[in-house]
């Protein structure tokens, strides 16, 4: 059994570090080596794997594939219904704070959290709050809540701020998979001067500017899925490596 801290240290001490967000539903053998190749060539401190598909033996499946290819840490960004593998790394225990739908800030916890136990899988904490962007996006239809407005980053980060003392340990801000523009850098900024606590940033990033841009903000890890889905050689045209940032 791992103990928990380390889940904790590991995303405490990210900094300017991007993560590959593989979606199980994606899983097409020859884009996922590429991808997993790419973001283990180009620095990636880590793979999340998550999206809307229900089933754990895909999960694990899909787990399993990014296993046999790199030797990041895997951890699951859990969708609905909270589907969960012996194979991850740790998990993302994501509570959806910015909403007001009680299934996705404690119900699927409940149900899912003796099965997290049995597997000995670690957890992280995390505040997650999605925020409005120019077009509705899945994550925000299927949470049927409320994002935070897109031009109130005040408000976000009170948001961000009653999760930690309820504390929780990480902040997720996400425009939403597919989104058309990354969430904005003063509610990064905003989140992370009132919190100080380690900061995901994921949907829409879509070029190394928007992404340098997002840590500059203050993002410790920005998550990569669909630029990475669309073009595999994404990576190669953005020049990723750690050692030439
Ligand atoms: C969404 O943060 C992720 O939850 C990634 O979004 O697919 O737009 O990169 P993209």
């Amino acid at each position: 059994v791992k103990p928990q801290v380390e889940i904790e240290d590991f995303f405490l001490g990210l900094s300017r570090s991007w993560a590959l967000l593989i979606d199980p539903d994606k899983i097409e053998p020859e884009s996922l080596r590429i991808r997993l190749n790419s973001a283990a060539r180009n620095g990636a401190a880590c793979i999340l794997v998550g999206g809307s598909h229900l089933e754990e033996n895909q999960l694990t499946q899909c787990l399993k594939a990014c296993k046999d290819q790199v030797s990041l840490p895997c951890f699951l960004f859990p969708g609905p219904g909270m589907p969960v593998s012996s194979l991850a790394d740790g998990l993302l225990f994501l509570s959806l704070v910015s909403g007001r739908n009680a299934d996705l800030l404690i119900g699927q916890h409940v149900i899912a959290a003796p099965r997290i136990k049995a597997m000995s899988i670690p957890v992280i904490s995390t505040a997650y709050m999605l925020v409005e962007g120019d077009s509705l996006t899945t994550a925000h239809y299927m949470s049927q809540s409320l994002p935070l407005p897109r031009n109130k980053p005040g408000l976000a980060a009170a948001t961000a701020l009653a999760a930690s003392y309820l504390g929780m340990k990480l902040i997720y801000l996400d425009g939403g998979s597919g989104a058309q523009s990354p969430v904005p850098e003063a509610t990064v900024t905003a989140v992370k001067s009132e919190t100080g606590l380690p900061i995901i940033v994921g949907g829409g990033v879509r070029s190394f500017a928007q992404l340098s841009a997002l840590w500059d903000a203050g993002a410790n890890l920005v998550v990569l899925g669909t630029v990475a889905e669309e073009s595999p050689e994404f990576f190669a045209n953005q020049v990723l490596d750690r050692a030439s940032l």
